[in-house]
């Protein structure tokens, strides 16, 4: 009986493995448009306007020779955007940082630095 058991718990074993070497072999998933990079830099966005596709992220860059301080912040964006708190950063930086954010709502989007809203300002335009 015991060795029964022990038989039972080694073939568990070996299916568990078996599905787990199916699921590395699983084709990979195609992968997602890469990020749409923004520079961040005294004092503008480049590019001030950028195209993406819902799902599609941007990632904005503080540039290496900035000497202010900036900030990404959502100024205004589509008709019952939840979470709009997330496409904001939380703090200003003056270089070393990155603020990544992926958009599933389409929509336009506009952006601003809170620091420097009249020169530094830029929009994101997310498609179906
Ligand atoms: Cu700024």
């Amino acid at each position: 009986m015991r060795t029964l058991k022990l038989i039972a718990v080694v073939v568990a074993a070996l299916a568990l493995s078996g599905a787990a070497a199916a699921a590395a072999n699983a084709p990979a998933k195609k992968p997602a448009s890469k990020p749409k990079e923004v520079t961040v830099a005294d004092f503008y966005f480049s590019p001030e306007k950028v195209t993406i596709k819902k799902g599609q992220s941007v990632d904005w860059v503080w540039a290496e020779s900035n000497t202010y301080p900036h900030d990404v912040h959502l100024k205004s964006g589509p008709k019952g955007l939840k979470n709009r708190a997330s496409y904001s950063t939380k703090t200003t930086a003056v270089t070393d940082a990155e603020f990544e954010k992926k958009f599933t709502t389409p929509g336009t989007y506009k952006f601003i630095c809170t620091i420097h809203p009249t020169m530094m300002h830029m929009t994101v335009i997310v498609k179906k």
